[in-house]
């Protein structure tokens, strides 16, 4: 995969690109990054990318001609890659849209700064307008860090462990389940017995009624859009089944508390 940022602030990405997952997947070949300077691809003699917008009003505009000639001359070295525009505006950013960026060969990512672009920029230059969000930022720069570190972690062979992309959070629709380490006991709290007996069957579950409990307890809003398995299904009746029975027991308490007062 190929990244190429196009932003007035190519140095805000030096850092980025320099530690942990995304340096090792640019040493091991696996992603190839660059961030071109906007300023570049202005015309005029101060190379100016920003101006007044017209009507008036506060703020300034990204010029269309800089961004313009940015985009061409990044498309033109990989005319396969697809181009994002950041903006508030966007299709909202979740892991589905990570793993179709993920199979473009190239991305182009185009960070505005002040008010926005010239909204003439936008339609044939751009293939996809995506939001990070529903705050605003200061630039798109942050916006582009996020969608290259969800896509880079997507790319066979950029994570250590072979199969950590398929199991972490969102990959099945799920939060992830709880985690633990040494030692076994921490302020007062123990691991959970099942994780230390090495009965890989009984781990598994466990670690999926965790999932599921936390998905339910946090975003149930993920457990209505997603399609349940048999074993989901089976330890969501489970649950359904034990909060029944409480239900039902609190239900015949009050109703032999109302018994009662009646024949007072
Ligand atoms: N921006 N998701 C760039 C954002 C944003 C977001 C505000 C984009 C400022 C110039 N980008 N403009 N949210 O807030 O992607």
């Amino acid at each position: 995969m190929n990244f190429v940022v196009l932003t007035i602030f190519p140095e805000m990405f030096e850092p980025f690109w320099a530690h942990g997952i995304i340096r090792r997947a640019i040493e091991h070949k696996k992603i190839f990054t660059s961030a071109l300077n906007i300023r570049d691809y202005a015309q005029d003699r101060h190379q100016v990318t920003d101006d007044r917008p017209y009507g008036g009003g506060s703020g300034m505009v990204m010029k269309p001609g800089p961004l313009a000639g940015a985009i061409r001359s990044a498309t033109r070295k990989m005319p396969a890659a697809g181009t994002v525009l950041l903006t508030p505006q966007g299709r909202p950013f979740d892991q589905n849209l990570a793993k179709e960026l993920a199979s473009f060969d190239g991305l182009v990512l185009i960070c505005g700064r002040y008010e926005g672009v010239d909204e003439r920029i936008s339609h044939e230059l751009i293939d996809y307008e995506i939001s990070i969000g529903d705050y605003v930022l200061t630039g798109g720069e942050l916006a582009a860090m996020i969608i290259v570190d969800a896509v880079t972690r997507l790319i066979p062979g950029a994570l250590g462990g072979e199969d950590a992309a398929e199991n972490d959070s969102f990959a099945n629709g799920l939060l992830e389940h709880a985690q633990y380490t040494r030692p076994r006991m921490f302020e007062g709290q123990e691991v959970p017995e099942v994780l230390l007996s090495g009965h890989h069957q009984e781990i598994k579950k466990w670690r999926l009624e965790s999932s599921l409990m936390r998905t339910l307890m946090k975003r149930s809003d993920l457990l209505q859009n997603k399609d349940l398995n048999r074993q989901e299904i089976e330890i969501l009746d489970k649950w359904r089944n034990e909060i029944n029975k409480i239900l039902q027991c609190h239900h015949r308490e009050r109703e032999d508390l109302k018994g009662k007062e009646e024949k007072i």
